[in-house]
C-alpha cells in the first residue's frame, strides 16, 4: 500500500508509504486521500488527522515520474492535476484539527498536502521547496495562493529560484508553524494520536540566514516581469545576486516566465481561485516539451542537463503569455 489510514483514539492518520520514492504522492494515493477525509470528516469520532511520511522524509512532490513515463497514453496528465489540486482544496476545508510532520524533504506536491492544515511541524532536518522550475512546470498546489501572500516578493524568489528552505526561514515566514527537536518524533505523534496534545520545542528564529538577510534586497530584485527581474539582477553587482542569477540561468526560460506572470497575477485571489488559474495553466504546461525533458532530465535520465525550448527568456515574448493562462479545458469547479 502506497499510502496508509488508522484510526486511533479519536485521530485518523495518514502515512505516505513510498520511502523509495520519497513519499512522492501519486494518483491513487491522492484519490483514497480525498475519500478518506470526506469519510472522517462525517465520522464524529474522528476529532483530528495527523499526516507524515514512511522513513526520513515528509513528500518529495508529485510523481512527476509516472506523468513522464505514461506521456504517451495522455490522460493521467490531466486526471492527476485534477484530483491533486481537489484535495489541496479538500485539505483547506477540512473541519478537524490538521497536523503535518515536516521531517526531511517537503516539497511540491508535498507542500500543497500540508501547508493549508493548522500545523506544519519543522524540525532540524526540513528541506522545503518549490522546485517546479527545475522541470519545466511551475509552482502549484496553491503555489500562486501561498507565495504570492508571503512579503516583500519572497514568494517569487522561492517559486523561481527553487530555492530550499529550512526551519529557520520557515518559521519567520509562517510556512511552517511549530518545531520540534527530530529525536522526539515519535513522541509527538504518539502524544497527538492519543491526547490531542502538541508537543514543540522552542526555537529562536536567526536572522542571518542569507533570504532573511537579502530580503530587502530580493524585494528590489524580484519586482516585476521575468524580464525586469533579470535586468535588477544583472546590475546588482552583489555575491547574492551573482548567486541568484547562476541558479536561474538553469531553471526553464518558460517556466520562470510563467512562474512570475502566475504569482504577480495572483495577489488579492481566493485559494479556490489559484487552483482553478493553475489547473487550466498545467493543462497547457504538461504538454510542452520543456515538462517532458525536464522530469528525463532530473528524475530518469539524471543527466541534469535539461535542453530548454526556447533555450533563453530573451527569445520568450512575456507579453503573449496570457494563451497559457486560457480556460480551455473543463473546470475544476464549475
Ligand atoms: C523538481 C520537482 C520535483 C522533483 C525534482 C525537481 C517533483 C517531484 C520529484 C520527485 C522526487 C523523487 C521521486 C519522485 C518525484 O522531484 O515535483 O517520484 O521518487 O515529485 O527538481 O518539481
Amino acid at each position: 500500500m502506497d499510502i496508509i489510514f488508522e484510526e486511533k483514539n479519536n485521530t485518523g492518520i495518514i502515512i505516505l508509504n513510498r520511502p523509495k520514492a520519497l513519499n512522492a504522492l501519486n494518483i491513487d494515493m491522492a484519490k483514497s486521500f480525498s475519500e478518506k477525509l470526506y469519510y472522517w470528516e462525517n465520522k464524529s469520532s474522528i476529532e483530528r488527522v495527523i499526516l507524515f511520511g514512511e522513513g526520513k522524509h515528509f513528500c518529495a512532490g508529485g510523481d512527476v515520474k509516472s506523468l513522464y513515463l505514461t506521456r504517451n497514453e495522455n490522460s493521467l496528465k490531466k486526471e492527476f492535476f485534477e484530483t491533486e489540486y481537489k484535495l489541496n482544496y479538500l485539505i483547506s476545508q477540512f473541519p478537524k484539527e490538521f497536523l503535518s510532520i515536516w521531517n526531511g524533504v517537503v516539497m511540491g506536491g508535498g507542500v500543497g498536502l500540508s501547508i493549508y492544515g493548522d500545523h506544519r511541524l519543522a524540525t532540524s532536518n526540513t528541506k522545503f521547496a518549490m522546485p517546479e522550475s527545475a522541470i519545466g512546470f511551475f509552482p502549484d498546489v496553491g503555489g500562486s495562493f501561498f507565495l504570492s501572500n508571503l512579503p516583500k516578493n519572497i514568494g517569487k524568489y522561492i517559486g523561481l529560484t527553487g530555492q530550499v528552505l529550512e526551519t529557520n526561514e520557515l518559521l519567520y515566514f509562517g510556512l511552517a508553524t511549530e518545531y520540534f527537536d527530530i529525536n522526539k518524533i515519535d513522541l509527538i505523534k504518539e502524544k497527538f494520536i492519543n491526547d490531542g496534545i502538541i508537543i514543540s520545542d522552542k526555537f529562536e528564529v536567526n536572522h542571518e540566514s542569507e533570504i532573511i538577510k537579502n530580503i530587502n534586497l530580493i524585494n528590489e530584485l524580484f519586482e516585476g516581469d521575468i524580464k525586469n527581474i533579470l535586468s535588477n539582477i544583472e546590475s546588482n553587482n552583489s555575491k547574492f545576486s551573482q548567486k541568484t542569477l547562476d541558479l536561474l540561468s538553469k531553471k526553464c526560460p518558460m517556466s520562470l516566465a510563467i512562474t512570475a506572470k502566475l504569482i504577480d497575477d495572483s495577489k488579492g485571489k481566493s485559494l479556490k481561485d489559484c487552483l482553478e488559474t493553475e489547473y487550466q495553466l498545467s493543462q497547457k504546461v504538461v504538454y510542452r516539451d520543456d515538462f517532458d525533458n525536464g522530469i528525463n532530465s532530473v528524475l530518469v535520465s539524471k543527466d541534469h542537463n535539461p535542453k530548454w525550448s526556447p533555450s533563453n527568456i530573451r527569445d520568450i515574448d512575456i507579453n503573449n503569455l496570457d494563451k497559457y493562462f486560457e480556460t480551455n479545458t473543463e473546470k475544476l469547479y464549475q
